[in-house]
């Protein structure tokens, strides 16, 4: 048996019964110790630890011991490291901002966040996919949620909203039926984050009334280009309160200041191989860069009586308001200018909840709103373990907070005196209700009907609204339509499904459901399935048209430039200026990372190299190649993939002239769209647009 050493550094020896340290050895090499003035490592307890790399052992050869209370403390909270996750909306990205309201809505609400003009209230909000799980890909075809908390002075304020403004569903009785049939199969587990396998459309297909908002999750709006691009919605009809309790009905719209920007499907499908976490490192380097996502956000207003005139009914989720027949208000404008600190602690614990409201507000008796203030709160006491998920950081209000809540798990606060309860005579200065200041609810008309489990008469038509949303678009939107469809079902084995959901389809418009049965090969055209009322011919909405709506812009837009040896500095100086200054964020892309030497002798690093950053994940690109280096790059297969891809895809690209022989190997017209880098004006404005739209009149997507 050889020498060891004590943990004072005298020789030991392993059989004498001592506990043994060692500054030698394996572990010892990575031993980073504290340097003057850099916080020394403890335990959750707080006591100093020696040595972070071995466990306590009876020997170095020999068993750990139980009381190795710096071990334990570290790999017991390791265990506990995970939470459930949500069991919708499981993956998500967040960032702090604040909202600032510019036009007063004194008029119909006392709620301070409605009413006072220019003062910046915090927020924190949240972006989602909804089937997915925690770590799945973030391009993949779904809704995303649109939640926010605004920590206003008079409590917290959750509009915990989606990025369409309808939903699948009328009744919250059906959500669990839905998630069941849209996540993964029981039996097989999966498909994963993906809606196109049977169970989810031999549910939908049963269920008429998910007609309208399939149509959008069909749209472009299922595949946003960023967070940041896309509209948010509270969709259901809310109340607003004013100082004498009278009610008007809200809805809420964010609608993106760098305006709206969809992917294509193909792109979608390579992103969520390139970069899985697109829509998240995209929010982070926006904030990084100065960018900071911006939305308005605007109110639809309108009484009761209003309402009654509508040919729909507003307590009915899967319906919307056309901004035609009640226009949008902006009121204010949400920043969002700081990233959370900490992942885990702000995205994955914030806990929203749409009952979540300040007086001068109130709910509406929608079914599915009122199913889902129970099942907010319901999820993160389960979630996040207790009560007191209130003291979390994220989700404290940042106003004073007195009640006679105690204890619970978890009780981070520490509540002095002896009253806990109320009328008191002991704690004369505690905290009582304010009839001033409280919440008032509004006082709902009678709907009080025998009780029972029924469905309003008015609920019933779940066409019309379909095939107004469907004829609001451009021919481009309804190809884009008519793929995913055709896409879906084709996922699905059953063919009696495919069927059913093409029988729907022939109810909001025949030349969709005459389209996506040839493209799917269906050897019949299906009978159209039997509608209960309509559809009836409601007016075009251009406005729901993110066509006819797109505001041309590069700003927040992100272009690679495509670079390598001998590449004109003054080029790339150029361009990259010209851009940042339009508030595009520019990567530059290199054959290999550590960039290269360009023709004034400087040596330029790349942000990435052409392996790891596809053209995919741009929404224009610069080829800035010599000749010599072009014809290099135009024999190998990741440069041509590189430049036929943005083609593909519909992207403007900019080249220098040596650009010319990869341009030609990757089979690239010169279109309106392939542009000379001299004529960088022109480059830029094509950026700026809409691509999706030159998908029919220029080229179809691969
Ligand atoms: Fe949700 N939803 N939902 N939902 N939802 C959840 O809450 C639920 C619905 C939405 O970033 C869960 O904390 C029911 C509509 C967002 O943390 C859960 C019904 C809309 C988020 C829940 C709906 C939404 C959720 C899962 C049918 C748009 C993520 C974990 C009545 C207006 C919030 C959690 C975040 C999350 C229930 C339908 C938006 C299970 C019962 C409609 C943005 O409680």
């Amino acid at each position: 048996m050889g020498l060891r050493e004590r943990k004072d550094g005298s020789a030991l020896t392993a059989g004498e019964g001592e506990t043994w340290s060692s500054t030698r050895g394996e572990g010892a090499e990575t031993q980073q110790l504290a340097r003057p003035g850099q916080p020394v490592l403890t335990t959750g307890d707080g006591m100093p630890i020696r040595d972070n790399q071995n466990s306590l052992r009876t020997g170095p050869r020999g068993f750990t011991v139980l009381d190795d209370q710096v071990y334990l403390d570290k790999i017991t909270h390791f265990d506990r490291e995970r939470i459930p996750e949500r069991v919708v909306h499981a993956r998500g990205a967040g960032a702090h901002g604040y909202f600032e309201l510019s036009h007063s809505l004194a008029p119909y609400t006392t709620a301070k966040v409605l009413t006072e003009v220019g003062v910046r209230v915090p927020v924190f909000a949240r972006f989602s996919t909804v089937a997915g799980a925690a770590g799945s890909a973030d391009t993949v075809r779904d809704v995303r949620g649109f939640a926010v908390k605004f920590y206003t002075s008079e409590g917290n304020w959750d509009l915990v909203g989606n990025s369409v403004p309808v939903f699948f569903i009328q009744d919250a009785m059906k959500f669990p039926d839905l998630v069941h049939a849209l996540k993964p199969e029981p039996d097989r587990g999966y498909p994963t984050a993906s809606s196109a396998h049977d169970t989810f459309w031999d549910f939908v297909s049963l269920m008429p009334e998910t007609m309208h908002m399939l149509l959008w999750v069909m749209s472009d709006r299922a595949l946003p280009r960023s967070f940041a691009m896309m509209e948010g919605f509270g969709v259901h009809t809310f109340r607003l309160i004013d100082a004498r309790g009278r009610s008007t009905f809200v809805k809420y719209h964010w609608r993106p200041v760098a305006g709206t920007q969809t992917l294509l499907w193909d792109e979608a499908v390579r992103i969520a191989g390139a970069d899985p976490d697109y829509h998240r490192r995209d929010l982070r380097e926006l904030i990084e860069s100065g960018l900071y996502p911006t939305w308005d956000l605007a109110v639809q207003l309108f009484t009761d009586a209003d309402a009654e005139t509508f040919p729909f009914d507003i307590l009915d989720a899967t319906k919307l308001v056309p901004e035609e027949i009640v226009p949008l208000q902006v009121i204010g404008r949400m920043v969002l200018d700081a990233n959370p600190s900490n992942h885990f602690a702000e995205v994955e614990q914030v806990a929203f909840c749409p009952s979540r409201i300040v007086p001068g507000m109130d709910l509406g008796n929608d079914p599915l709103l009122q199913g889902r203030a129970l099942s907010y709160t319901d999820s993160q006491l389960h979630r996040l373990g207790g009560a007191n998920f209130r003291q979390l950081p994220v989700n404290r209000p940042r106003c004073p907070v007195h009640h006679f809540q105690r204890d619970g798990r978890f009780q981070a606060d520490v509540p002095a005196g002896r009253v806990a309860y109320e009328p008191n005579s002991l704690g004369p200065g505690s905290a009582r209700a304010s009839e001033e200041r409280g919440q008032r609810s509004h006082a709902t008309s009678s709907h009080d009907g025998a009780r029972g489990r029924e469905r309003e008469a008015s609920f019933a038509d779940h066409y019309s609204q379909a095939r107004m949303f469907y004829r609001s678009l451009v021919e481009a939107e309804h190809r884009h339509i008519i793929d995913a469809f055709v896409f879906e079902l084709s996922h699905v084995e059953t063919v009696a499904i495919r069927e059913r959901m093409v029988g729907h389809l022939r109810q909001i418009d025949d030349r969709l459901a005459r389209a996506v049965s040839g493209d799917l090969g269906l050897p019949h055209l299906p009978a159209a399935a039997d509608a209960i009322v309509g559809p009836y011919e409601l007016e075009p909405s251009p406005s729901l048209s993110l066509h006819r709506t797109a505001v041309p812009t590069v700003r927040s837009r992100s272009v690679a430039i495509l670079f390598s040896e001998g590449s004109d500095a003054r080029t790339l100086i150029a361009v990259r200026a010209a851009l940042e200054l339009q508030g595009t964020r520019v990567k530059l892309v290199a054959p290999k990372i550590g960039g290269a030497v360009l023709s004034d002798g400087t040596r330029c690093v790349a942000d990435g190299h052409l392996d790891g950053m596809p053209s995919v994940l741009f929404d224009a690109v610069v080829l800035l190649l010599t000749e010599e280096e072009a014809r290099v790059l135009a024999a190998q297969a990741k440069a041509r993939a590189f430049v036929q891809d943005a083609f593909a895809h519909l992207k403007a690209i900019a080249y220098a002239p040596g650009g010319d022989v990869l341009l030609d190997a990757s089979g690239v017209e010169r279109d309106a769209f392939v542009i000379p880098v001299a004529r960088l004006d022109e480059f830029i404005q094509r950026a700026g647009g809409r691509r999706q739209e030159r998908a029919l009149t220029t080229r179809r997507t691969a």
